[in-house]
Parts: structure tokens; sequence; C-alpha cells
């Protein structure tokens, strides 16, 4: 009899764990439902490229000689939803045991574990290896250690896979070249364009797909032009390591109008749903810098993967499930409508929300600084937050978008992830964007109807949470210039920010 190897649509890679030992007379079974795509309203880029880069890959896998099981949304017998399908396909098929591997999500994780008890075949659940750090290695690590921090994680994770390391020690001489990476944006810089791809006949198919059955969905649907292929995703970073890494560094922080791509690296849709493995992205960027490419630029991008998307996984593992019900600061207020609808005179939010609608994408800075500084300092409920981060990005899945909204922007988890909220007023988005330029609020202007909203809210926050952060010793300092403020400001400060949280 023949293993049903399932396949979900996160896991596009002939390596991953769920076809080790795969033999011809196996089934791989993939299945798009209507349970997944709406358990929330993901941006409609996002399905099209799951569901085009699943068709695909089934595609490929028929081309190898495999038997492949698909079912498309549409299909008339498809019963939409993974507990369903699971139990149809082996009803339908003869088949002695389930091979998976570990889904990326929790809400998955409890639903394949009733199958062990509820399915009459054995069930064999693997480990995800796509990742560079087990669940093992992370609880080894984490365990007994009063604070956890990237950091020192990130140090294990180069020695364990010899990455930039010189015999013992890291290339150059430091682990760790960020202050190198904080340039604000200057004139003339030639960005280049985003590796694009043209709709195929199976993409096209799918942009009708979520057209018709996913139209109320958040997001534009226009241009779609993600890669869909392991081969194409594979153009995107050979093309970043080739014309955007030397630059990555400098301007990793930067904001610029109108140019949301900057010089990031564009593989997180890519390496999240499996076209691409993190490894290899280590070891093409470490090969770059063997060939001349700067270390700040190859040392930065190397620590976004190694370091921060380990350390974020391992943490959500580490917490889940208590970590989505936290709300360390009692933040209720409710998500204004303008992060759906973009209704709002805040430049700097309007550039982000713009393009994040259009391209299921908004950078690492414009997701912390900006759109993250914001709902931090408005006090915004967590829960709701994550809603929102988990439905617009099409690289959010639970897993990394809880600890960075929770943990890295919301300050909901006390500091699990963070040692202090990144907390920010207009003067950090004024240095690190051009935004403010064109923007209804002065952001020179502390308080009243024309201040740069930021502004007021940062410090309105350092009041509210005076309790909790005046003994962190990274906030002393801004607490003693808050000490030293006379009463008449702090009051306008109060007053400014009362008058702006009721308006939205
Ligand atoms: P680059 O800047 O080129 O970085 C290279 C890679 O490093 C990324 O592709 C990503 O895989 C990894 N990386 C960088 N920072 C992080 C991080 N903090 N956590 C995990 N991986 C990281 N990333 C997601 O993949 N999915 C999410 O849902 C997501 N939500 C976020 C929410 C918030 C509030 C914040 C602050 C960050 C979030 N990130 C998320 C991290 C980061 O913003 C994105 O990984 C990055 O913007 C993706 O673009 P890129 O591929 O061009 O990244
Ligand atoms: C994101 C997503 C969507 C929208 N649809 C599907 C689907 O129909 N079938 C599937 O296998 N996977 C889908 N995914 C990705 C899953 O959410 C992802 O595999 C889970 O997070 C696994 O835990
Ligand atoms: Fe944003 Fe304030 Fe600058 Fe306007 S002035 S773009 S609100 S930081």
């Amino acid at each position: 009899m023949s293993n049903l190897r399932l396949v979900f649509g996160d896991q596009l890679n002939k390596e991953i764990s769920a076809l080790k030992g795969l033999s011809k007379s196996d089934f791989i079974f993939m299945c798009e439902v209507k349970e997944e795509a709406t358990h929330i309203k993901h941006h409609k880029k996002k399905i099209v490229l799951l569901f085009s880069a699943m068709r695909h890959f089934a595609e490929e896998l028929k081309k190898d000689g495999y038997n492949v099981i698909y079912s498309k949304l549409e299909d008339g017998n498809n019963t939409q939803s993974f507990d369903k399908e699971i139990d149809r396909v082996i009803n339908t098929n003869k088949v002695s045991k389930l091979i998976l591997t570990e889904p990326s999500e929790y809400r998955v994780l409890e639903k394949c574990l009733l199958w062990k008890s509820k399915l009459n075949i054995p069930v064999e659940i693997r480990e995800d290896t796509r990742f560079l750090a087990s669940h093992t290695d992370f609880e080894v690590w984490s365990k007994d250690k009063k604070q956890l921090r990237m950091e020192f994680f990130y140090r294990k994770m180069r020695v364990k896979h010899n990455i930039l390391m010189n015999n013992e020690q890291p290339e150059g001489g430091k682990w760790n070249y960020d202050a190198e990476n904080r340039k604000p944006p200057i004139k003339g810089l030639n960005i280049p364009a985003p590796t694009t791809f043209k709709a195929d006949n199976i993409t096209k198919e799918v942009i009708n797909l979520v057209k018709n059955e996913f139209n109320t969905h958040y997001g534009s649907i226009e241009s779609f032009n993600l890669a869909v292929t392991r081969s194409d995703a594979l153009k995107v970073l050979e093309k970043f390591i080739k014309i955007r890494l030397e630059k990555f560094g400098d301007y990793q922080d930067a904001m610029i109008e109108n140019e949301p791509w900057m010089y990031h690296s564009h593989i997180s849709f890519y390496l999240n749903c499996g076209l691409l493995l993190p490894l290899e992205c280590i070891l093409e960027a470490e090969k770059a810098y063997k060939k001349g490419a700067p270390l700040n630029a190859v040392e930065g991008f190397i620590r976004q993967i190694l370091g921060w998307r380990e350390y974020i996984r391992g943490i959500y593992w580490l917490q889940m499930p208590q970590y989505e019900e936290m709300n360390a600061l009692n933040a209720s207020k409710k998500l204004p409508d303008f992060f759906w609808n973009n209704n709002t005179n805040l430049n700097c939010l309007n550039q982000c929300f713009s393009e994040t609608y259009e391209n299921a994408y908004a950078h690492h800075i414009q997701r912390l600084m900006v759109i993250g500084n914001f709902s931090l300092l408005c006090g915004l409920n967590p829960k709701e937050v994550n809603e929102w981060y988990h439905i617009v990005y099409a690289d959010a899945y639970q897993w990394v978008e809880l600890p960075n909204v929770s943990g890295m922007v919301l300050f909901a988890d006390d500091g699990v992830v963070a040692s202090k909220p990144y907390a920010a007023g207009g003067s950090y988005i004024n240095k690190m964007s051009n935004y403010c330029k064109n923007c209804k609020y002065s952001v020179k202007e502390k308080t009243g109807d024309s201040a740069c909203p930021f502004n007021y809210l940062y410090w309105n926050f350092l009041i509210q949470h005076q309790e909790k952060f005046k003994s962190n010793p990274r906030m002393a300092m801004i607490y003693r210039t808050l000490q030293k403020m006379d009463e008449d400001k702090v009051e306008e400060i109060k007053n400014s920010s009362i008058k702006f949280l009721n308006s939205i």
C-alpha cells in the first residue's frame, strides 16, 4: 500500500521532510481550501501567490512522474477544509499511512495532532528541516536564560553553521554591523526596479478565481507580478545579490516616497512558502562577500535570516498558545478605519498603507517604525493589530507575524522579544524618510492641531507607561528628560493626544 504525503501551501519545496523517502507508488496530496483562505481575509495577492505557486509545484511533481492528488478550490467534490479533505482522500484511495511535515502555525498543528487519534491509519508528523534551528535547539538555548536576546542567539547560529566566521572569530572582527546600516536616504539614489514576472495561464486562472471568490478581501489584484515557481524565485535571489545587496546595508532603514522596494531583497514571499530555502540565501550572500560585497550589507542581510527569522520562529513555538492573548500594556483602542481605507492625512501612514494595499508588501522599517510605532503610541488593541498585519502582507503567517507584532512592535509580550518598546517621535521618520516634506502636519511642531501627531503621542506614551518603563535602564535618559519637562508642556502633550486619539 502507498503512503499519503500531505504538502501544505507554505511547504512548496522538494526538500520538504514530508517528501523524504518518497516513492513513485505514494500519493502526494495538496488542497486549496476555503477554510484556510477565509479564516482571515488575506490580501488578494497573497491568495494568488499561494494558489498559483501550489498549482505550479504540483505540475512539477507530476512532470517528475509522481502521483499528485490536487484539490482546486473550484472542484465540485472539494470539502473546503483540511480535516474533511484528508478524510475524503483517505477514504477514496488505498493508503496505509499519512506523512506530513509539521505545519508552520499552531492552529493547524492542533488539527494535525487530532488526526493521530481520529484517522484509522498511522500519522507521522515530521520536523520542518527548512529552519536552521530546531525546536529542541531553541528550547535548549533559551532554557535558564533570564532574558532572551536575538543577538546572542544569532552568534550561536553563526558558529553552529559556520557562517561569516574566520576560525573562531566573526568575519571583520565584529558580530554585528548594524551601526553602519542606518543611513538616511539621499537624493539621486538609483534604486533598481524589482524583479518581476508575467502571469502565465495558471496564474491568470487563479487571478480570475480570486476575483470571483474573494472579491471582498483587502488589497489590489492589479498587475500581479510575483514569482510563483522555484526557478523564478531563484532569479529574484540572484538579482538581489547582484544588484541590490551592495546598498542593502547602507539604506536598510531608509524610506522614500513611491519607492516601496528600496534595496531590500523581497524574498520573504518565497522563503515563507518554501520556494526558497533560508540556507541557500545565506550561502549566496556569503559567496558575494568573498567576491567583494561590503561586509555591513552581507552581515546585515544574513543576520535577518539566520538571526531574526529563526529567533522569531523560536519565540513563537516557545510561547504559544498563550502568546496570542498577551496584552502587557493593556492596549484597547479599536483599529482606526484608515488602516483599511487609507483615509488619513498623516503622509507617512498614507504612503505605507497605499504601498501595502497595492503590493501586499512594505519593508521592515515601514512595518516597524511607521505603522507599528503608530499602533504602539495610540494603544491599539493587539488582537486587531495582529489580524491587520496577518491579512495585509503576502509573507504573513502567524509564526512570523505574531512575535513581530506583539513582541517587536507592541510590547504586548512584556519584553520577551524586545528589551524596550520601539517608540519614536516624528523626528525619526523625518530623518529616515522624505515623507514629512509632503505632509499636512509639521514635524517641527510638538503640540497643537498642526503638529506631527507622532511628536505628542510619543511623550504621551512615555507618560502613560511611566511606572512600567522608568526603571528600564535603556529608557533612563528619556525619563530624565520627561521629569525636567514643565507642567504646562506635559498638559499640552496630554491635551493634544486626547484630541487626536478621540478623532481617529
Ligand atoms: P529583507 O529586508 O530583504 O530581509 C531579508 C529577509 O530577512 C526577509 O525576507 C525575512 O525572511 C528575514 N527577516 C528580516 N527581518 C525579519 C523579522 N523581523 N522577522 C522574521 N524574518 C525577518 N516578515 C515576514 O516574513 N512575515 C511577516 O508577516 C512579517 N511581519 C512583520 C510585522 C512587523 C510589525 C514587523 C516589524 C516585521 C515583520 N516581518 C515579517 C519582518 C520583515 O519586515 C519582513 O521579513 C521583511 O520586510 C520582508 O521583506 P524582504 O524580504 O524584502 O526583507
Ligand atoms: C495561506 C494559505 C491559504 C490562503 N490557503 C491555503 C490552502 O488553501 N491550502 C494550503 O495548504 N495552505 C494554504 N495557505 C497556507 C497555510 O495557511 C499554511 O500552510 C498554514 O499556515 C500551515 O500551518
Ligand atoms: Fe508622519 Fe509626522 Fe512626518 Fe507627517 S510630519 S509624515 S505624520 S512623521
